[in-house]
């Protein structure tokens, strides 16, 4: 068993025993030792064998022993017994909002609840308000947290729905009776949120390739088979739709597919307007519905056809009918950002505070990928939870950095990590000195600790821009996707006061935040308000997220010139400075 695994079990051993209302000292320990595997930077393997784990901080006798057996035999009997004896429902109730160990344990304890759906009954008869500690508004905030579930039960995150899909096209793509394929759907126009996955095919032999994708491995169930489509369960539980079809239909297809619906409703009438009719099977000089392909437009592009009603290419992202039509009237479209444009990123964590990695270890990774510089913005000491730095751990750190960038610099790299600060927002004012802020290449405010008034909120942001260290706010509304709705905030209002202050705005593009949202970058666009593009990576696999922030941005209608870690690193620099200087 690797660390990985072993620090998961560490981690719901503290939960169960939690659950059974252990002395919170015990079961803060287990949480602890597994922070502190996760930080291992070596194999947990090695250092078992060696005897060393006592010298690990936070990992007493007691649990020496346990993981001792976890990494030797791969079971800890205490741990499925401890499993055992608790109603596995009760470990579901701890996701729902505003329900901890303690609230989970009262209902399990007097009124005999061990799962959601009963949870969700209680609610209603009025029976959890009467308890001790609950009361009406919890009730209410727990049923909403159920409801609010169900409602995204069936949407999947896109990096989830990516991770699916992309491998599948890949074996349609070799499969020698497939012509051409695509992902097609709201997976193709890059939404932060999906409900099911769309392939399309052309084919000369549309029933092999049906046979193959619903034979494919991964899939769990067909829930449809015809000639020309099919619908599988994949894991995970996404569903995904492929279609196949004749390559002369194939373009027509595509944008059909692609949506969205709001778009291609334009398109339609467009075409009409044009006296011609668009739909799934061709664009035809018609005055009435048909798909007689004797009066088919020829087009073997979607730019064809984007071409035949009069309009430039307008690229899968940005196809939500939100003026990208009549912005393709006038001509040519910018040219979006593209992932490789990127040179680096300017929030990220490191063992410092809740990152998995050591600088070292981060600056070798980036340089190895062939970025340019990698700003350290670890937490500050508000953030306790996140082992947040105080001023003089920050100053210690600047000097680690100089260090590993010293290293680089004799090995004849030009690779950087800048060092910075992840720098809460309080309600008065940020965490940490101004002196000190001045001595960072890059400061990240970020508020993390929400007040419920959408009036203070946006005040505490607006002040934090204002404020002439502060490079960049940070994921301005705190949303996860299908888990948390974002705080409330005046959104146009803290963009307008970037736009006056010069402050760049984050597209913290964690697949659960996405944030700020695409709609907004129309918005932030239009005022001049800059975009930097910034994974908030905690372990080097987060670097991989930089790539679906590009698509994001990209549907935002962001080019190259909005973002602002498309700049080789002196330019950087310059922009940088130009706020502090009040320019
Ligand atoms: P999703 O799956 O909910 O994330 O969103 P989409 O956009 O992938 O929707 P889906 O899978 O139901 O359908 C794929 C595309 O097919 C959709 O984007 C546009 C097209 N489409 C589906 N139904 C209609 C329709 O009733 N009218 C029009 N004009 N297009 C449709
Ligand atoms: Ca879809
Ligand atoms: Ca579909
Ligand atoms: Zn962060």
């Amino acid at each position: 068993m690797d660390k990985e695994q072993v620090a998961e079990i560490l981690s719901e051993i503290g939960v169960l025993l939690e659950l059974k209302g252990e002395n919170p000292f015990k079961t803060r320990a287990y949480q602890n030792a597994a922070r502190a595997l996760e930080g291992l930077s070596e194999p947990l393997e090695k250092v078992v064998a060696e005897g060393r784990l006592g010298g690990i901080k936070g990992v007493g006798e007691a649990l020496r022993e346990k993981i001792t057996t976890l990494v030797t035999t791969g079971r800890l009997p205490y741990y499925e017994e401890l499993r055992a004896s608790i109603p596995p429902g009760l470990v579901e109730m701890l996701n729902l909002p505003g329900v901890g160990p303690k609230k989970v344990k009262a209902l399990w304890e007097r009124l005999g609840i061990t799962s959601v759906e009963q949870l969700e009954l209680a609610c209603r008869e009025g029976k959890v308000a009467t308890l001790d500690g609950f009361g009406e508004k919890t009730q209410t905030k727990i049923l909403e947290g159920i409801q609010f579930r169900r409602q995204y039960a069936a949407r999947h995150l896109l990096s989830d729905a990516l991770s699916v899909a992309e491998p599948i096209l890949e074996n349609l793509r070799g499969h020698p009776d497939v012509i051409r394929c695509s992902t097609a759907g709201s997976v193709r126009r890059f939404k932060e949120v999906i409900g099911d996955v769309d392939f399309l095919v052309s084919s000369r032999a549309p029933a092999t390739v049906i046979d193959y994708f619903t034979g494919q491995e991964g899939v769990l169930s067909v829930s449809a088979k015809g000639d020309t489509k099919a619908s599988v369960i994949l894991a995970g539980g996404i569903q995904a739709d492929l279609r196949v079809v004749s390559d002369a239909e194939y373009p027509f297809a595509l944008a059909y597919f692609t949506g969205s619906k709001e778009h291609n409703i334009v398109m339609r009438q467009r075409a009409i307007q044009r006296g011609l009719r668009l739909n799934e099977y061709g664009l035809f000089r018609s005055s009435e519905e048909t798909r007689d392909p004797t009066l088919r437009v020829p087009c073997h592009t979607e730019e064809e056809i984007f071409a035949a009603l009069g309009l430039a290419y307008i690229p899968p992202e940005l196809r939500e009918d939100k003026g990208e039509i009549a912005a393709a009237e006038e001509g040519p479209l910018p040219r979006l950002v593209e992932w490789t444009d990127l040179k680096g990123s300017l929030h990220n964590h490191s063992n410092w505070s809740d990152g998995r990695h050591s600088l070292e270890e981060i600056a070798g990774h980036m340089r190895d990928l062939g970025l340019s510089y990698w700003a350290i913005t670890d937490h500050s000491r508000a953030s306790f939870q996140a082992n947040g730095l105080t001023a003089e751990r920050v100053r210690e750190q600047i000097g680690a950095i100089r260090r590993v960038n010293e290293a680089c610099a004799e090995e004849g790299s030009d690779f950087r990590l800048l060092p910075g600060i992840e720098v809460d927002i309080l309600r008065d004012g940020l965490d940490l000195p101004d002196d000190l802020l001045a001595e960072l290449d890059v400061v990240v405010a970020s508020l993390h600790v929400a007040g419920g008034d959408e009036a203070d909120n946006t005040r505490r942001l607006i002040r934090a821009a204002e404020h002439p260290l502060v490079h960049i706010l940070g994921h301005l509304t705190g949303r996860l996707l299908l888990q948390r709705e974002p705080y409330r905030v005046n959104q146009t209002a803290v963009i307008d006061a970037c736009a006056e202050t010069g402050t760049w705005i984050e597209l913290n593009c964690n697949p659960r935040r996405f944030d700020l949202d695409w709609r907004l970058w129309h918005y932030a666009r239009s005022k001049g308000v800059k975009c930097v593009i910034n994974p908030d990576a905690h372990r080097h696999e987060h670097v991989g997220f930089l790539r679906l922030g590009a698509g994001v941005a990209r549907k935002g209608g962001l080019t190259k010139g909005d973002v602002v870690n498309t700049l080789p690193l002196e330019q950087l620099r310059k922009e940088l400075a130009r706020k502090r200087a009040g320019r």
